[in-house]
């Protein structure tokens, strides 16, 4: 199987989650052209033209982190419970993050006037206050283990610090936590980014 991805872009939630869930890949990039590492269209595998993307061994495609992550979940143990609260939790705080924090977090990489990156720095700073309200003192944003919802928290919170979004304090912990587990060392690894950075 193929993650096709960027480093530290939002594929990296899935590349946590696929270590994690000890499923194999391998991780293949993308040109500003949109041709992948291997030397194809990368646009006739997504034609959205987004990462995370992944590839099955029988050509089959999924992308969009959500169903992506879901899918990843359902083939591990313990990445999101099959049923109950927590489930459904996750499964919330997961939508909420890629629609309005990720979603949010665009005029800070295309060209955007002064007005819409403060606009958005406003909702991205409300949205994150959500979430650590939810996050309380736990390690794990939903329940007692890891879930699906982890990773792409992690990578929300390396994005804010790169724009320098103020979060509040209880993701340094957090952040810090997750940081040690060997699934996000060894994914920062492989796309090449700093262990010891909370970015
Ligand atoms: N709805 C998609 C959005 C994915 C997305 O925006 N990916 C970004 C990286 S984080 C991307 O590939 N951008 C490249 C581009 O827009 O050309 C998802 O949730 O997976």
């Amino acid at each position: 199987m193929n993650l096709f991805y960027h480093p530290g872009a939002c594929s990296l939630a899935v590349h946590i989650a696929l270590v994690e869930a000890n499923i194999p890949y391998r991780l293949v990039t993308i040109t500003r052209e949109k041709r992948t590492g291997d030397g194809r269209d990368f646009l006739k595998i997504n034609p959205k033209g987004y990462v995370p993307a992944l590839e099955f061994d029988d050509g089959t495609t999924l992308s969009e982190s959500l169903a992506i992550l879901v899918y990843v979940a359902d083939r591990s143990a313990t990445l999101l419970a099959s049923d109950g609260p927590e489930r459904w939790q996750a499964l919330e705080a997961l939508s909420f993050m890629v629609t309005e924090i990720h979603g949010n977090f665009k005029p800070f990489w295309k060209k955007a006037s002064d007005a819409e990156k403060d606009k958005a720095r406003a909702s991205l700073v409300k949205h994150f206050a959500v979430i650590a309200e939810q996050l309380g003192e736990r390690r794990f944003l939903v329940g007692k283990t890891m879930t699906i919802a982890d990773p792409y928290l992690l990578v929300m919170l390396r994005w804010a610090a790169t724009h320098e979004i103020e979060v509040p304090p209880r993701f340094i912990a957090y952040t810090a936590h997750m940081n040690q587990r060997p699934s996000v060392q060894q994914a920062l690894i492989e796309e090449g980014l700093a262990t010891d950075d909370i970015r």
